[in-house]
């Protein structure tokens, strides 16, 4: 479904009002403050996040999932979908598929129709962690780090294969996380799971066309709870180095053992220029895949400070990262729960950028740690919300996505063409 820009333009109307004040009051504030409006918004407005293909449907646990009514049956139905968040927020420019749930039948097709949404194609994820249907080898015991020479060609032909779905989409850049790893003590030798996971990782990276990248995530733990072969960053960190200049760490927020501290992680790999992307979620325990800013908004302000400071002082030449959401939605529409997680990244995003670097470098400097946490809370708890709907109202936006999205009936509308019982592939 297509929402018109008469639409949006009048629902805008309604509120424009009431924005006005709160964004003059506040413009006139940060101004005050030495900021510059406009840039702020250029900034904002710029940044764009990639939707998953498998987040457009309600997740679920292995206890059971609970479906939303119309939810895309297909990727075509999935570029509308983040073609409706697009419209609305002016933020998801991108969308980032999974193969094999999202394999484009015919890749122009759907090129084109992202193309009229405005929508690009970021990085394509393999997936060696389930078995496909009429596969001939098992990943039962693993993939790239399988003992079994036949699996892991498998596995690594099965990721040249997404690169090749990725080229005729335009994507440039391959995700690989891997769910190797043992269950049991003893299970595997730890040293040549992973010389056999990095001698599969350079074959695919070798298979890359010249200007692709690669992103090589980390988790700790789950599905396999006593070892994973790429457990942390610096294990995706040696494996980035063995295969080339343009093998890169992927941040995933979710994968960290609790209370990691991922802004240092942030900022030494961005200082080596090793930051190849990032995917957000938030969560209370473990991997949770929580909508984003909804647990630990603070975190997520301290990660955008090191990002947006690694980002302007580049010395280790980092590219520009792949963002993504990386998110499950188990009770909530899946649409609404991805224009919070949207407006919780720009916001973040936003806070660190009037963090005056200027006067924290001072304050570190003298050791004044009382001023060094005052300039950091005073930035966090500005409230920049009329900041970002300025962004979108300049972009063509709605002011407020999600009071939209309900005065508009939108999940009604799509109910009523898709059914009441369409799933969407994924998790
Ligand atoms: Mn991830």
């Amino acid at each position: 479904m297509q929402i018109s820009t008469d639409q949006i333009r009048l629902f805008n109307t309604y509120h424009e009002a009431h924005h006005k004040r709160q964004f003059e009051y506040l413009a006139s504030e940060l101004a005050e403050n030495g900021l510059d409006v406009e840039s702020l918004l250029e900034k904002i407005s710029h940044f764009q996040v990639a939707i998953p293909s498998w987040a457009l449907g309600t997740g679920g646990t292995r206890f059971g999932r609970f479906s939303m009514s119309g939810e895309p049956g297909n990727l075509t139905e999935k570029i509308k979908d983040i073609g409706i968040l697009h419209q609305l927020t002016r933020s998801a420019g991108a969308v980032s598929l999974h193969i094999p749930w999202d394999i484009p039948e015919y890749p122009e097709e759907i090129k084109e129709l992202a193309d009229a949404y405005g929508i690009v194609f970021d990085a394509v994820n393999s997936n060696t962690f389930q078995d496909q249907p009429g596969q001939a080898s098992s990943y039962k015991y693993g993939s790239l780090c399988a003992t079994e020479p036949t699996v892991r060609s498998q596995a690594i032909e099965h990721n040249k294969s997404v690169i090749d779905h990725g080229i005729a989409l335009g994507s440039k850049s391959l995700t690989v996380w891997l769910s190797d790893g043992s269950n049991f003590p003893g299970q595997l030798n730890f040293r040549k799971a992973l010389q056999r996971t990095q001698q599969s990782l350079q074959e695919i990276y070798a298979y890359m066309p010249s200007d692709w990248k690669m992103y090589i995530e980390y988790k700790p733990y789950e599905p396999n709870f006593y070892s994973t072969v790429i457990q942390d960053w610096g294990t995706s960190h040696l494996l980035a180095q063995a295969c080339g200049d343009r093998a890169y760490c992927l941040v995933d927020l979710g994968h960290h053992l609790p209370n990691t501290n991922i802004e240092q992680i942030v900022a030494t790999l961005l200082w080596k220029g090793k930051l190849g992307g990032f995917h957000f979620n938030d969560s209370k325990y473990g991997d949770d895949d929580l909508t984003v800013g909804s647990i630990k908004p603070y975190q997520l302000f301290l990660i955008f400070n090191e990002l947006v400071f690694g980002m302007e002082n580049n010395e280790g030449h980092n590219p520009p990262l792949a963002w993504m959401i990386d998110a499950s939605h188990n009770i909530k529409d899946p649409l609404e729960d991805l224009m919070q997680s949207l407006e919780a990244i720009r916001l973040a995003y936003a806070q660190a950028l009037i963090v005056n670097h200027e006067r924290l470098e001072h304050a570190r400097d003298i050791n004044d740690v009382t001023l060094c946490q005052e300039i950091m809370q005073a930035a966090y708890r500005t409230d920049l919300r009329p900041l970002l709907q300025e962004a979108r109202l300049r972009t063509g936006g709605a002011i407020e996505p999600i009071s939209f999205y309900r005065e508009a009936n939108i999940r009604e509308q799509l109910t009523a063409k898709r059914g009441i019982t369409s799933v969407a592939t994924g998790l």
